[in-house]
């Protein structure tokens, strides 16, 4: 033989070779992601998350951040079906308004994974699962915790989260039922401060100006605006976790260390690191496995009794 017909056999025999492992191997996985915005700590978190671990599994994430409009998630979601990925994950902003949009997810047999937030749906067959915290128990812990604290009497001030969102109605309907029990525990102003620092300050603000020193606690739905909150607070000469306490909902680092600090009475964790949990949902769900509807995190609750010791190993 000459050598050009040998090297051509070469050439052969290799790329048959790389052809089987080639066609053998696993399929790379595209999946859509409808983030809400960047609007606290502990979505930043999220957000990271996601995309940390996509990259960890070589996962292509298209990632869109809705920048706190449910019309920019809808519009995301959207393009998603049309450039038919394989799964679709979403954080709804707000619990209304999904059916049309995860009708046209289901028709073109996409599946959606809800990831932190709930929706109000007529069909819950309109989205495969939900992976997050229980809202309402957070609501529960955060009161109880109060009760405890306060030996049942105070003068409530709240700074809700987003309007319509599931955490901000949760968090404020189950608080709400648990104080109901404390005759002297009261909920005597609620406004939103959109779940943002800025907004949690700008509200304690005006809930000062209005209410003068005729309040003794401050519920935030978040870390994030207690945090703002605190700053307020502080400028108006009081003290922060003493002259009043103040609670939230989130446990991110900044609001653990609040807590050592004494400036905030206790927080409520909410784990936001979700991207392993998501991405074994979605290959089990590609791979035809059957996965639970709904599963919850468990949390925990930090005060002054186990916040240091909690503070080295927070990871967000
Ligand atoms: O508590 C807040 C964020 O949906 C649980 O959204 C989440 C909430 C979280 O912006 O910080």
């Amino acid at each position: 033989m000459t050598l050009l017909p040998r090297l051509f056999t070469l050439a052969f025999a290799v790329f048959a070779l790389s052809a089987v492992p080639l066609s053998a191997a696993k399929k790379t996985l595209t999946v859509g992601f409808a983030q809400t915005g960047a609007e606290s700590a502990w979505r930043t978190a999220n957000t990271e998350s996601l995309k940390s671990e996509a990259a960890k599994r070589g996962i292509n994430l298209k990632f869109s951040d809705g920048q706190g409009r449910q019309e920019n998630q809808i519009r995301a979601v959207r393009s998603f079906i049309t450039q038919r990925v394989d799964a679709i994950v979403i954080a709804p902003i707000v619990e209304t308004g999904w059916e049309p949009i995860l009708r046209d997810a289901k028709r073109a047999k996409i599946p959606v994974i809800l990831m932190d937030r709930t929706v109000q749906v007529s069909d819950e067959s309109l989205y495969t699962c939900f992976v997050g915290s229980d809202f309402a128990e957070e609501g529960r812990m955060a009161a109880d915790w109060l009760a405890k604290h306060v030996d049942g009497k105070g003068r409530i001030l709240e700074l809700q989260g987003t309007p319509g969102s599931a955490p901000a109605n949760e968090r404020r309907r189950a608080f709400a039922e648990a104080i109901a029990k404390y005759p002297d525990l009261k909920v005597i102003d609620s406004q939103s401060g959109d779940f943002r620092r800025s907004g949690g300050k700008e509200v304690m603000e005006a809930f000062l100006k209005k209410h003068g020193r005729n309040f003794d606690i401050v519920y935030a739905h978040n870390d994030d605006m207690a945090l703002g909150a605190i700053q307020a607070i502080e400028e108006a000469g009081l003290k922060p976790g003493k002259d009043v306490t103040i609670l939230s909902i989130d446990a991110i680092k900044e609001a653990v260390q609040a807590v050592v600090d004494g400036k905030l009475n206790c927080t409520v964790e909410c784990n936001p690191l979700f991207g392993p949990k998501v991405y074994d949902l979605i290959e089990k769900i590609v791979a035809g496995e059957t996965v639970p509807r709904v599963q919850y995190n468990k949390d925990e609750l930090f005060d002054a009794t186990n916040a240091a010791a909690a503070l080295p190993t927070r990871q967000y």
